[in-house]
């Protein structure tokens, strides 16, 4: 029976935090420095390869599935699924022109020249808003193109935006947010797919667990009701009777999100002896 074959970023951005993923999700890959490693406790085996190689690879099927930013697989304009956002490597992808530029609206790359390294992501996005500019491809240091007089605006990735700063550039259009995905071969054979279908079941439970924490706190009894008003959880609270008489024990689980303004609030209801505590796998 063959092995589940998921390609991952070779020494790159994501590649850490690849390989963390798998691990919190029981699958234990070594990085080597080798092209290919097999997983110990899962039937998969690991390809290291450069993000740009990976949508070709899982679409012809020398791999069956994928780790990389939707930004590549979009660009790729390959044949592959997005079976699930991973919620790492979020960034977006921006133009940007020189900073001393009037920049009111896209009207302004008319008739200019557009360094990046996603042509075909800039052209659909020039369409789309009726714009018609040159696109130059280049492969890396796109940010000084203006400087050098390669082109008048780039379209790169942005994360803090520090690098656009120590340019000279500003931010002015984001074509759209990233994150990384894991992406699959269009046609898998069923004992893959099923090996596929457990791993994103695991990643779903690890990356919902990452959006909740665990919350026990104590009360008294009448204050009860409107602290579960504010407790939704994963199902109703589990509530336990203190030694103490007239109080309870409430245990939930509660959102990151807005964890701290629902802290306050529980506080105000009565709650006294709060803990949180993180939670490592969430399975509903
Ligand atoms: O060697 P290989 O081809 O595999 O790697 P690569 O050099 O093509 O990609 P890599 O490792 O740099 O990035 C992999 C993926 O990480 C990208 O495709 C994005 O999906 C994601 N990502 C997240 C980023 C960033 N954040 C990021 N900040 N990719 C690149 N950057 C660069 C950007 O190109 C720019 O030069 O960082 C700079 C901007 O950062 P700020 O913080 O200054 O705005
Ligand atoms: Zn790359």
């Amino acid at each position: 029976m063959s092995n589940l074959r998921l390609c991952i970023q070779k020494g790159g951005r994501l590649s850490e935090k690849s390989l963390a993923l798998l691990n919190q999700c029981g699958v234990a890959v070594a990085n080597g420095g080798s092209l290919k490693a097999e997983a110990r406790h899962y039937p998969m085996e690991v390809l290291f390869l450069r993000d740009d190689d990976i949508p070709q690879a899982v679409q012809d099927g020398v791999a069956d599935a994928g780790i990389l930013g939707e930004n590549v697989a979009l660009e790729s304009g390959k044949d592959v699924e997005i079976v699930e956002k991973l919620g790492f490597g979020r960034c977006r992808l921006s133009l940007a022109v020189r900073r001393e530029e009037s920049y009111e609206d896209t009207t302004w790359f008319e008739g200019k020249r557009i360094a990046t390294t996603y042509p075909r992501i800039v052209e659909s996005y020039l369409k789309e808003k009726g714009v018609s500019a040159a696109i130059e491809k280049i492969n890396g240091s796109v940010e000084i193109a203006p400087s050098i007089g390669l082109a008048d605006g780039i379209c790169d990735i942005v994360s803090t935006g520090s690098t656009l700063l120590s340019n000279g550039l500003k931010e002015v259009e984001t074509i759209m947010r990233s994150e990384s995905v894991l992406v699959k071969h269009k046609d898998l054979e069923p004992q893959k797919a099923k090996y596929l279908e457990n791993l994103v079941f695991r990643i779903q439970s690890v990356l919902r667990a990452s959006e909740f924490k665990y919350i026990l706190l104590n009360a008294p009894n009448e204050a009860l009701e409107g602290i579960m008003q504010e407790l939704p959880g994963m199902n109703s609270p589990t509530i336990l009777p203190l030694a103490k008489e007239g109080w309870s024990s409430l245990h939930s689980v509660i959102r990151e999100d807005d964890f701290w303004e629902r802290i306050g609030r529980l506080k105000d209801l009565g709650a006294e002896g709060i803990l949180v505590c993180p939670i490592e796998k969430m399975i509903l």
